[in-house]
C-alpha cells in the first residue's frame, strides 16, 4: 500500500468511524407527538426537534362524510409528508360519519356508535390504503369519555375492539394494532381495559401494542399532594392508589399483568402539561413533567414509546398544551414559531441519551438517571465528566426492568393529577371534533373526592370514594372529644 493509498484508508477509516459514532446505538426507546393532522411547518418542526413519530388523526367522518363519498386527499398528503421527513406516522382511526351511525344521544354529532360491520369495513380500506406507509395503527379516541364515544361500553367492544382489529388485520396483515387508547379517567378505566383484554382474547385475537393516556402529574409539580387529591402518574401507570389503607382500582399494568399479558408493549400515547408560553412557572412545571415522564420511561422495558401531547397550542381554544406556540397566517418553521423551554429540553435528550438513539451520555440527557435527583455532570457526583456514561447508581440507564412485575422501587405517589381536563377544549384547530382530541372541561376525574374503594375496579370510583370520606368525616366527629364549656 503506497501512501496515498494508506492516507485514503485512513481517511475512509476516520469517515466511517466518525458516521458510526455520529449514528450512535440503535434505539430502544422512542418518542412521538400528537400533531392533529399538521400542516408541512408542524411536520418541519417535528423533524427538526427529532421525534420518530407523529400521532395524526384520521377522522372517518371526514374521509366519508356522505354516504357514497370517500375522500383519503388530505389525509394522504398528511402521511407522505410526514414520511418524507424521515417520521413514522401513527393514525388513530375515529369517530363514525353520522349516516353510517347509530342514532345521536347526547346531541354530539360524529362520536356516536358505528353500525355493525361498518367500522370493520372503514379500518379495512384504511390500513389497505397505506400498506408499506404505515405499520401501526390505532383504534378510536378515549372511549370511556362520552364525548368521544356516545355508547355503552359493550358497544365499544363489539364494533370498535373486535371489528377495529379485525378490520386493520384485513387490510394490512403485517401491520399492527394498538389500543384501547382510553382515557385514565372517566368511567373505570381499568374495567374498559380489562373487558377489552377479554373480549379480544375470546375472538382469538389480540392488541399488538397497548396504548393509553396519562395526564396525572408527578409530585414534583405538586407537593402538596395527598391521596385523596387523585391519582398520580404512577397511578395510572404501573401502580394503583392507596389512600388511608384503601386500594383504588387498578393501574393499567396491573390489568395486563392480572390478564397474564405483561409481555404486551406499552405505548402512553398522550400526556403533558399546558403551559402558558409567557408563564415561567408552568413552563418549568412543564419541563418537569416531561423530564419525569422520561426518566419513567427509561425505567421500564414494557414502556417504549411516548407521545406528547401536543406540539403546538391549539390557537383556537384557550388551552396551551404545546411545547411551541405557531403564529401567522401562513407559518413556517423555525420563524413562526415561539418555543417553550420544554422543546429544547426533549431536544437535548433525544440528542444525547443513548436509548433514545442520541450519542451522547447519561451524564449530559438532562435527565436524572438513577434517582438521586442530581441531574448530570458535574451536580451529580456519579459522573465524572460529561461524557461519563453513568450516573453511577445500580438502576443508572436502566431501559427496562425487564419484568413485568418488578417493582421498581421508586418512591410511591410521585404526580397529581392536575387541572388539563378542565382548562381543555373539545375541538381542534380545524374547529372540528379530531380523532386524537381532549374532552372539554369538567372530567378531571375523581380528584378531592376521589377516594374509590374497591381493588378490583369496575362501577363508579367517585361515588364509592365520596362514601369513604363521608364515613371518615362522620366517625371523626363522633370519636371528637366532646367540649368540656357547657
Ligand atoms: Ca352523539
Ligand atoms: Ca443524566
Ligand atoms: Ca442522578
Amino acid at each position: 500500500m503506497n501512501q496515498s493509498s494508506r492516507s485514503l484508508a485512513g481517511l475512509l477509516s476516520v469517515v466511517v468511524l466518525g458516521i458510526c459514532a455520529r449514528a450512535g446505538a440503535a434505539p430502544t426507546e422512542y418518542l412521538g407527538l400528537n400533531t392533529h393532522l399538521p400542516a408541512d411547518d408542524v411536520l418541519d418542526a417535528a423533524q427538526d426537534l427529532g421525534v420518530a413519530w407523529v400521532r395524526i388523526d384520521l377522522n372517518w367522518y371526514q374521509v366519508q362524510p356522505a354516504s357514497g363519498t370517500t375522500d383519503f386527499s388530505a389525509v394522504d398528503k398528511v402521511i407522505d409528508a410526514a414520511i418524507k421527513r424521515g417520521l413514522k406516522v401513527f393514525p388513530t382511526i375515529g369517530y363514525a360519519p353520522d349516516w353510517d351511525a347509530e342514532a345521536d344521544t347526547d346531541g354530539v354529532s360524529n362520536n356516536n356508535v358505528p353500525k355493525t360491520g361498518e367500522y370493520q369495513k372503514f379500518c379495512k380500506t384504511a390500513a389497505a390504503r397505506y400498506q408499506g406507509k404505515v405499520t401501526h395503527w390505532g383504534l378510536w379516541n378515549e372511549p370511556n369519555l362520552t364525548t368521544f364515544f356516545d355508547g355503552t361500553r359493550q358497544q365499544w367492544l363489539d364494533r370498535v375492539v373486535v371489528e377495529g382489529v379485525k378490520g386493520i388485520k384485513a387490510g394490512c396483515p403485517t401491520c399492527k394494532v394498538l389500543g384501547p387508547e382510553l382515557a385514565t379517567i372517566g368511567t373505570s378505566p381499568d374495567a374498559w381495559l380489562k373487558d377489552a383484554l377479554k373480549a379480544l382474547k375470546t375472538a382469538g385475537l389480540m392488541f399488538d401494542v397497548i396504548t393509553w393516556h396519562n395526564y396525572s402529574s408527578f409530585i414534583e409539580n405538586k407537593p402538596s399532594w395527598m391521596c385523596w387529591d387523585g391519582d398520580l402518574f404512577a397511578n395510572d401507570l404501573d401502580s394503583h392508589r392507596v389512600c388511608l389503607g384503601v386500594s383504588l382500582g387498578l393501574s393499567p399494568r396491573e390489568v395486563l399483568v392480572q390478564e397474564g399479558l405483561s409481555s404486551l408493549e406499552v405505548w402512553i400515547t398522550e400526556t403533558g402539561y399546558t403551559a402558558a408560553v409567557s408563564d415561567t412557572a408552568a413552563t418549568t412545571k412543564q419541563v418537569t413533567h416531561y423530564r419525569r415522564v422520561l426518566e419513567e420511561q427509561l425505567k421500564k422495558s414494557w414502556w417504549t414509546n411516548t407521545f406528547f401531547y401536543e406540539i403546538v397550542d391549539d390557537n383556537s381554544i384557550s388551552d396551551k398544551w404545546g411545547m411551541a406556540v405557531r403564529s401567522g397566517s401562513s407559518p413556517s418553521y423555525p420563524s413562526s414559531y415561539q418555543l417553550k423551554p420544554v422543546w429544547s429540553f426533549v431536544k437535548k435528550v433525544l440528542q444525547n441519551q443513548p436509548a433514545f438513539g442520541g450519542t451522547g451520555t447519561d451524564c449530559a440527557d438532562g435527565l436524572d438517571n438513577d434517582g438521586d435527583k442530581l441531574i448530570d455532570y458535574p451536580k451529580d457526583p456519579g459522573c465524572a465528566s460529561a461524557s461519563s456514561t453513568s450516573e453511577g447508581k445500580s438502576s443508572d440507564g436502566g431501559v427496562g426492568d425487564g419484568s413485568a412485575t418488578k417493582a421498581d422501587g421508586r418512591p410511591v405517589g410521585d404526580g397529581h393529577r392536575d387541572a388539563r381536563r378542565g382548562e381543555r377544549g373539545a375541538i381542534s384547530t380545524d374547529g372540528v371534533l379530531g380523532s386524537t382530541d381532549a374532552p372539554p372541561g369538567g372530567l378531571d376525574g375523581p380528584a378531592p373526592s376521589g377516594c374509590s374503594c374497591t381493588l378490583e375496579g369496575g362501577g363508579s370510583t367517585t361515588a364509592r370514594g365520596g362514601a369513604l370520606w363521608l364515613l371518615l368525616v362522620v366517625l371523626s366527629l363522633r370519636l371528637r372529644p366532646r367540649s368540656r364549656i357547657p
